[in-house]
């Protein structure tokens, strides 16, 4: 057992974590005043059991210091920053609560002014913390499962203008894309019930147009509908509305409503049968800066801990939204990587690109069988460059186009065609170019956007 005074104390190299203790991984700037090894201990002090002072006389009690954490191993990363993993034992947490799990390791560190940055890279989870989380009730099998789709990327659409449009725009640029051949309608992150376009009207409207393009085109559609609210209950009401009147999913804004948001709707969902993909707006406030923040690639395990079964990880380097090729496919692993065995002979198949080394201080992760998480790749694709989309991410994935479907001169409908033409020319192994020749739409395209080739 450790005697805790001062931040030194919680740092301790010779201790061996345990099956049972909670990983984090810490890039620690330090300041040019500070010493390395108080900075470390007041990461793992300020996020346990610690304060800024000594002399608490209840910090030395055995039961306190059984779930206070200890900084077990350092690293330098650069000319003053250093790697550092920090062990907590699990009995420090309430299980299954992750705004309290968030509280501890991803709470007032970020802003002490002993760090001058801090960035927390990934977390390992014990088997009981992990087990003590719903998981996906989907996961991809179970997505595929709804569309009767087994190989190809499932596509989708967010209606564009992203909000201002009324219900019956917006509904009409449904009925193109699934009648054009796309699989999925989606609200955009930032529509929910304003005046322009209310909920329930949009829903019902949407949806009974969904059935009749399912009539004519013999095909599952469905809509991704946007279920965040202002509060848990009123997104309640909205996820059983969808749920009454036909509909198969709820969406939600995961960052802006919050994780116990994402964690109610995964109960509610499971009651109600609905999938639930999640979009990340906001993300990059936290995600972004790699000095300072929390890594997408923990916000991927945590969605998937919560529930999520579809969620938005970024395009591997080609679209319009940061995260380069080697973020976005670590990404791509945490959340879909399951049982290794089975998993990598799936992935040769769906996997073609040589995945690289596991990005420097990610945790490896044992899931204990829990589902994975269906990733979406989405922002400024167009179908001159899904090919290098799947070239580099695989098929496994579901490929979101907005601006790349109906800002084709041809409208929603032409744009939607364009794009499951260029979809099924990868699956198929045409060129995409050799398959413009037998589709106009394809070709107005590629005219358009151009054919960017995989590098
Ligand atoms: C894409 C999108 C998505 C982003 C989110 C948008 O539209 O609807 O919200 O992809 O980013 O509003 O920008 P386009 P990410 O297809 O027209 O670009 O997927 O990285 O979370
Ligand atoms: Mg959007």
């Amino acid at each position: 057992m450790i005697k805790i005074a001062g931040y030194d104390d919680f740092v301790k190299l010779n201790y061996k974590p345990k099956p049972t203790d909670i990983i984090a991984s810490f890039k620690v700037k330090v300041p040019k005043w500070q010493k390395n090894k108080t900075a470390f201990g007041a990461v793992a002090s300020e996020s346990s059991v610690g304060t800024w002072t000594t002399g608490l006389k209840a910090l030395h009690y055995k039961h306190v210091q059984k779930v206070a954490a200890k900084v077990y191993e350092t690293k330098k990363a650069s000319k003053d920053s250093y790697w550092i993993k920090i062990a907590y034992p699990e009995k420090h947490f309430e299980p299954g609560n992750m705004p309290q799990i968030l509280a501890s390791i991803a709470g007032n560190v970020f802003g002490m002014k002993t760090v001058d940055g801090l960035r927390l890279q990934d977390i390992k989870w014990t088997k009981s913390a992990v087990k003590a989380f719903p998981g996906p009730q989907f996961g991809i099998k179970g997505v595929r499962k709804i569309f009767n789709e087994k190989k190809r990327p499932l596509m989708l659409s967010v209606a564009k203008p992203k909000v201002g449009m009324t219900t019956a725009e917006h509904s009409k640029v449904g009925w193109q894309i699934w009648t054009g051949g796309l699989d999925l309608l989606k609200d955009d992150e930032n529509l929910s019930n304003q005046w322009f376009n209310p909920f329930q009207r949009r829903v019902t409207t949407c949806l009974k147009l969904r059935d009749k393009a399912e009539k004519l085109t013999g095909d599952k559609k469905s809509y991704l509908i946007n279920v965040t609210a202002p509060t848990v209950k009123e997104m309640e009401n909205r996820a059983k509305f969808v749920a009454k009147m036909g509909g198969e999913y709820a969406m939600i804004d995961i960052c802006t409503s919050g994780w116990t948001a994402l964690h109610s709707l995964r109960e509610i969902c499971s009651d109600l049968g609905l999938a639930i993909h999640c979009h990340r707006a906001f993300h990059g406030a936290f995600t972004r800066n790699p000095q300072h923040g929390m890594s997408m690639i923990l916000m991927g395990e945590i969605t998937r801990l919560l529930g999520g079964d579809q969620l938005h990880i970024g395009t591997a380097g080609v679209g319009k939204m940061v995260g380069g090729k080697k973020e976005v496919l670590e990404i791509e692993d945490h959340v879909t990587e399951s049982d290794h065995h089975i998993d990598a002979m799936h992935r040769k198949i769906t996997h073609p690109e040589v995945r690289p080394n596991p990005k420097e201080n990610t945790l490896g992760q044992d899931w204990y069988g829990m589902r994975p998480v269906f990733p979406v790749a989405s922002g400024g694709l167009h179908p001159g460059i899904v090919e290098d989309v799947c070239k580099k991410m695989g098929t496994d994935i579901m490929l979101q186009l907005g601006g790349g479907v109906h800002g084709h001169p041809d409208g929603s409908y032409g744009g939607a065609k364009a794009m499951r033409e260029a979809v099924e020319a990868y699956i198929d192994g045409v060129d995409v170019d050799e398959a413009a020749k037998t589709s106009k739409e394809l070709k107005i395209a590629l005219k358009k956007w151009g054919h960017i080739r995989p590098k």
